[in-house]
């Protein structure tokens, strides 16, 4: 059975990425959860009383501060509870970007909370401007006429991993199991531990709506987003890539209209040195 903590109905857009990932993370939240959500696409998608789409108990947060929240309902609770879990539910704009300083805080802290980033690569529900997590080579409504993205994409998994936590992981819709498993664990975790979702957006990069599944296995698979865990020390990457369907990822998007074979090489050589980087991190921790 499909094991959820959504009601039925919501008021995202069709084919919402970061919808079907919290359809199936939040399955895996314990019963004593508090969801806390900064300014984003899910503060419109939870919806008010009585349409509410989370059927858990959710506190709203200013864009930067989500954490710093978080960290006070731990420890507002802890006073009753043993088993609770906070776990904070953010994009990738107050992710990698605005409340990037309150994350470092809670994470330096070691509160026991998860956090998770649903990743679409834009502030979308403000209308597709540009962050720290856009993709280099891609056009959103902050880029200038006849222009493109001329930034990499910030490794936000890896500033968060610096802080010595115990459970670091990507996932993507497309690989359920995967990340179910990923947030049983996360929330498990006895200090802080991080996910980072692929949650790909229809509207905001340009595909169709029946293709965000599609979309994120091929995330997965060509590598451009790395699906891999820490956990004690100790990197696992979950699919070895392969890097021949980039152009198939990339294609299948209007967000990089811009793209020529030069770009295209550009963009495989980054995701390839990338990937090298993280599996010789993972060979360091096999040897350990
Ligand atoms: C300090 C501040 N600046 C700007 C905003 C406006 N704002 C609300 S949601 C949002 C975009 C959030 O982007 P992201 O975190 O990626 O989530 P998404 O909308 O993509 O789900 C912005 C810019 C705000 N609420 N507060
Ligand atoms: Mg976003």
């Amino acid at each position: 059975m499909y094991e959820t903590k959504m009601n039925k109905g919501h008021l995202a857009c069709a084919g919402c990425g970061a919808t079907i990932a919290m359809g199936l993370a939040s399955g895996k939240f314990p019963e004593k959860s508090v969801v806390v959500i900064p300014a984003s696409c899910w503060s419109v998608i939870g919806g008010p009383l009585p349409y509410r789409t989370l059927n858990i108990p959710s506190v709203h947060t200013a864009f930067a501060c989500a954490p710093a929240v978080a960290t006070g309902i731990y420890y507002a609770l802890a006073k009753k509870y043993k088993d609770h879990r906070v776990i904070v539910w953010a994009g990738d704009g107050s992710s990698f970007d605005i409340g990037l300083q309150s994350l470092s805080g809670a994470l330096e802290r070691g509160i026991p909370f998860t956090y998770i980033c649903y990743d679409n690569e834009a502030y979308m529900n403000t209308g597709i401007q540009r962050s720290s997590a856009t993709p280099l080579y891609t056009i959103t409504t902050t880029t200038p006429e006849n222009a493109f993205k001329k930034e990499n994409k910030k490794n936000f998994l890896e500033i968060a991993i610096a802080h010595n936590i115990e459970y670091a992981a990507t996932a993507t819709i497309a690989f359920p199991d995967d990340l179910k498993k990923k947030v049983e664990k996360a929330v498990s975790t006895k200090g802080p531990s991080v996910i980072h979702i692929f949650s790909p957006c229809p509207t905001g990069q340009g595909f169709k709506e029946m293709e965000s599944v599609k979309i994120s296995r091929l995330a997965g698979i060509s590598g451009f987003f790395p699906i891999y865990e820490y956990e004690n020390e100790k990197y696992k990457i979950n699919i070895e890539p392969d890097f021949s369907r980039l152009k198939e990822y990339i294609t299948m998007q209007k967000r990089f209209a811009s793209i020529d074979d030069e770009s295209l090489k550009k963009i495989e050589k980054i995701v390839i040195q990338n990937f090298n980087r993280l599996k010789k991190k993972s060979l360091l921790s096999l040897n350990n």
